[in-house]
């Protein structure tokens, strides 16, 4: 093989890919770690388990390179910081944006400061952000009070921000929406996600939008939203002082991009809803028994949406349902072993107990 026909055959990231897309150049230094080119995985048993008779799709964005759909936006938003000469990265975060951060700053070699909110982030993004060097900054509050003191760091001109207020971030994760038509050759009938700060439904709604402005698709989704009912200010049109779910990548009371998430949702005649934590419980198992994919809970909440409009009657049949699986289930092996419908048994080293556990 030529270089040229090797160099083409490798993935080397969003930005080389879509860069006709983004706001990049010719001359624009990458950050990458070849994120995205995610798989989307067809799930015909999960669908029969729901009852559905449509075409389900799951988009893998725990297959990015640390694990979550986050790592879209940092690959941009790390090199715009770069090229901007900026020395310090700073987030916000329930777990995930501190993962990609980290990780990208160090690729960049970039000073990266993380503000958490104290023991409320699942173990392994906390072991991703202090591997990556991180200064990981616990802060006595919520992913909000967090948020709020970055917003005022950012004031400081001293820092880069990284969150999606950051709107590099967005055009990054836009490219998820370009992905999903390359695969099915149009966009989708439904597009289910979770819902947090909001700031991926207005990615993907940007991304759908600007194919189809550019002739790459023909249709548009319905783009269909979902919270956890302990955190879902958008849901209920109030900020939740206390936001509580077990899906804590979600567990967020006053969504940064609020009004684009209902723009998001209004354009597309789509939907915005809440399920419960024993719904989201349910299909967080259910993916994984059925389909073998192990997502986070915060993930299990967009399956929990199609279960719910399912049940409801609003999803037409015959039509193609995707679902963004944001986060990898390894993330969070503490709810996993906590929940799981199977726990090990202990055996005695022979083959007769053995046996006698497998009821052979
Ligand atoms: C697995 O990492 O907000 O609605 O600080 O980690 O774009 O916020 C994570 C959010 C869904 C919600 N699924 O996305 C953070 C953070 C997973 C997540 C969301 C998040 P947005």
């Amino acid at each position: 093989m030529s270089n040229e026909k090797s160099s083409r055959a490798i993935w080397s990231g969003v930005i080389r890919r879509y860069a006709a897309h983004l706001p990049v150049d010719a001359a624009t230094s990458i950050v990458t770690l070849h994120e995205g080119n995610t798989p989307l995985v067809r799930a015909p048993r999960l669908a029969a388990a729901i009852g559905g008779k449509f075409d389900l799709h799951l988009k893998c964005e725990g297959l990015n390179p640390t694990g979550s759909f986050k790592d879209r936006g940092m690959t941009l938003a790390v090199t715009k910081a770069r090229e901007r000469g900026a020395k310090v990265l700073v987030c916000a975060s329930t777990g995930n944006t501190s993962a990609s951060a980290a990780a990208y700053a160090a690729r960049a070699g970039l000073r990266c400061v993380v503000l958490i909110p104290e023991g409320k982030i699942a173990l392994g993004k906390l072991a991703q952000a202090l591997m990556c060097g991180a200064m990981t900054l616990q802060v006595r509050g919520n992913f909000d009070t967090a948020l709020a003191l970055v917003r005022q760091l950012g004031e400081t001109g001293e820092v880069e921000i990284v969150n999606s207020i950051n709107p590099v971030r967005i055009e990054g994760q836009k490219t998820a929406a370009f992905e999903i038509c390359d695969a099915l050759g149009d966009a989708p009938d439904y597009h289910f996600l979770p819902v947090g700060n909001a700031g991926n439904i207005t990615a993907y709604w940007k991304g759908y939008s600007e194919y189809h402005a550019a002739g790459e698709c023909d249709t548009l989704p319905r783009m269909m939203g979902f919270q956890a009912a302990g955190a879902a200010p958008i849901v209920d049109g109030a900020p939740v002082a206390h936001p509580e779910t077990v899906a804590a990548a979600i567990r967020i009371g006053n969504p940064a991009s609020w009004q684009s998430a209902n723009a998001a949702i209004a354009a597309s005649s789509g939907h915005i809803g809440k399920v419960t934590d024993a719904a989201i419980l349910e299909a967080y198992k259910l993916a994984a028994a059925t389909e073998g994919i192990f997502v986070e809970p915060a993930s299990a909440v967009a399956l929990a949406g199609v279960i719910q409009c399912q049940r409801a009657g609003l999803i037409d049949d015959g039509t193609i349902v995707v679902v963004t699986l944001t986060g990898h289930g390894l993330k969070d092996p503490d709810t996993a072993v906590q929940h799981a419908a199977v726990q090990p048994v202990t055996v005695e080293p022979d083959l007769a107990a053995v046996k006698a556990a497998m009821g052979i």
